[in-house]
């Protein structure tokens, strides 16, 4: 780790070997993440190659060749990049310049080099815009944005917020808000939609990649990953490793990557599903607020909250997955473990940029002490493994660790819309009969990619209409009816901000063809099927989990780390 003082890189350069050269600084923590500026559209081209260190006390402003790094102060060690100041030149020329974050490994890029093409710089170039950062985890840099208006359509059409718009500065069309507020004001649910739709890169999401590499790094931090149920989905395909296989090949990559523990979150879900259900139960008998809506969802949650903050009270108290498995891991395991709550560094990995969101909030973070430390998107850990060179053909499928080895299928099903609502109505049955349920325990009717999905259960007298809602502006009909106070007809309803659920959330890879969201989604339905336990309430670490820890669902100590607070 780094002992010398603060580093600020910029790196103006282009070449393959200097990108490298960066991305290892940035694994070994000598770098954050957000101090390196790998953009090669921003230098002109007599800039390269050229490394820039600023707030650098101890080195010289000095321009350099792309050659090597010299060790400086015993901060860095030399690194022969192997690449003359001319051949990196040359293979800076040959970058296309498009602004967008693939860097040297750019199919267009490949195909100009073995046809020989060389880009002269521009008569006229384009005043530098300052890159916008008026949001925690969205940036926008408009000197790589070419106005497709993908953004504006993703936020309006494929989410429903609608907050983003061209407008006309200094003779250049550009993406703002439309109330022209920064974005982290507006109603803006931060799922991230509109950076999955950029193809340019001038949309990207913050990385937190350095700062969980940094604490890989030190040596007295236990750095514990928790990873997502929708995250197996790309998992699978993206390493072309069997669905049977992959929550296995997940835990081995991780464990790789230099996390000290393990844990698949898909846990929390089946313990968010034993609370919310227990609450929904509750709500019935005791005629509370209804319909109750599932608040796992962070993208849901923050539209609920920015636009809607009248239907705060139908919104289940629970805390998602992810902050319960934080809140968890932070108290319950630390104390199991015998760790400071300081020196644990909680991780998760997840489909979603909302999480990041969520995982920074104030109320998330006791004493100034966060549940999760750091969220990385799928994109992201796949990323590091390419950082840090791993054969994935290498890798040993491993457990998850103890004390949270168990997952049910009813867990997994959350990573895919419906699926909250699947694993609460599979747990409702059995709590509203008595009795212990071991067929029909396939809810088809809210599964897959519709818009608006209804099911009915009938137990002991009591029926319970469920709907499935996925993409906000799918919700809002429902919201509108609700507010006029009129009965829309269900008891329980799930919201997932994403079209389809997490399965097509912002942090995993954009889908590459028709079929792509399906297949994901059979991953999940697949990994369920062939599930030990396929109900959240029969997971037996769940359940010595209340024995040793929580008491019972919706305890005062389960209220205290498992529930939360809206703020209107
Ligand atoms: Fe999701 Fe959830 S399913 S919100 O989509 O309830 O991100 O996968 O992790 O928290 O478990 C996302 C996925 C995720 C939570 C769970
Ligand atoms: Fe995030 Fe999933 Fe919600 Fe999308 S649906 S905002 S990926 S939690």
């Amino acid at each position: 780790c780094v002992t010398g003082p603060a580093t600020v890189i910029q790196a103006v350069a282009a070449g393959r070997r200097a990108a490298e050269a960066i991305d290892s600084y940035l694994m070994r923590g000598y770098v954050q993440e957000s101090h390196i500026d790998y953009s090669c559209s921003r230098g002109s081209l007599e800039d390269l190659p050229k490394w820039e260190f600023e707030h650098f006390p101890k080195l010289e402003r000095a321009k350099m060749p792309a050659i090597s790094l010299k060790e400086r102060e015993g901060n860095f060690k030399e690194v022969e990049l192997g690449l003359s100041e001319e051949a990196a030149r040359e293979e800076a020329r040959r970058c296309l310049r498009c602004g967008c974050t693939q860097r040297y490994n750019c199919d267009l890029r490949r195909e100009a080099s073995e046809h020989d093409i060389v880009f002269e710089k521009p008569i006229h170039e384009r005043p530098y815009i300052p890159i916008v950062e008026d949001h925690p985890f969205i940036i926008r840099d408009h000197n790589k944005c070419i106005s497709c208006g993908r953004c504006i359509a993703a936020c309006a059409e494929v989410e429903g917020p609608d907050v983003l718009t061209f407008y006309m500065k200094h003779g250049r069309q550009l993406v703002g808000t439309k109330s022209g507020l920064p974005l982290r004001e507006t109603d803006c649910v931060s799922c991230g939609q509109c950076v999955n739709a950029c193809p340019c890169g001038a949309l990207e999401a913050r990385s937190e990649k350095g700062k969980v590499f940094r604490a890989i790094n030190d040596p007295t931090k236990t750095v514990v990953a928790f990873v997502a149920p929708a995250v197996r989905s790309v998992v699978s395909s993206h390493y072309g490793i069997p669905y049977d296989k992959a929550s296995g090949f997940m835990a081995g990559l991780l464990k790789k990557l230099g996390f000290d523990k393990v844990f698949d979150f898909s846990f929390a879900a089946d313990l968010t599903i034993v609370e919310e259900t227990t609450e929904f139960l509750n709500r019935v008998a005791n005629k509370g607020v209804m319909p109750q809506f599932t608040s796992c969802c962070p993208g849901w949650v923050n539209f609920v909250e920015r636009r809607y903050p009248e239907l705060i009270p139908h919104l289940s108290t629970c805390k998602s997955p992810q902050q319960m498995m934080g809140a968890t891991v932070k108290n319950h395991y630390a104390k199991l473990a015998g760790i400071n709550k300081e020196d644990l560094y909680v991780v998760s990995i997840v489909p979603c940029i909302a999480k990041k969101y969520e995982a920074a909030r104030p109320e998330f973070a006791p004493d100034g002490i966060r549940d999760v430390d750091a969220v990385l998107t799928s994109l992201e850990m796949m990323r590091m493994a390419e950082l840090k060179r791993i054969d994935t053909s290498t890798i040993e499928p491993q457990e998850f660790d103890e004390p949270y080895r168990q997952v049910s299928g009813a867990g997994i099903l959350f990573g895919a819309s419906g699926g909250v609502a699947e694993a609460a109505m599979r747990m409702a049955v059995e709590k509203l009969t008595g009795k212990v349920i071991t067929d029909h325990l396939d809810f088809e009717e809210v599964r897959g990619f519709e818009g608006l999905k209804e099911a009915t259960i009938q137990a002991n007298g009591t029926t319970v209409r469920v709907a499935v809602v996925s993409g906000l502006r799918n919700a809002e009909p429902i919201i509108e009816k609700i507010l006029q106070g009129v009965d829309v007809g269900y008891d329980l309803i799930e919201v997932m901000a994403c079209p389809g659920g997490c399965i097509c959330g912002a942090g995993h890879p954009v889908p590459e063809k028709v079929g792509t969201l399906e297949q994901r989604q059979q991953v999940l339905i697949n990994i369920d099927k062939i599930s030990t336990y396929r109900k959240s309430q029969e997971n037996p670490d769940i359940l010595r989990l209340y024995e040793d820890f929580y008491g019972e669902p919706n305890s005062p100590l389960a209220h205290k780390l498992l529930h939360t607070h809206y703020h209107p």
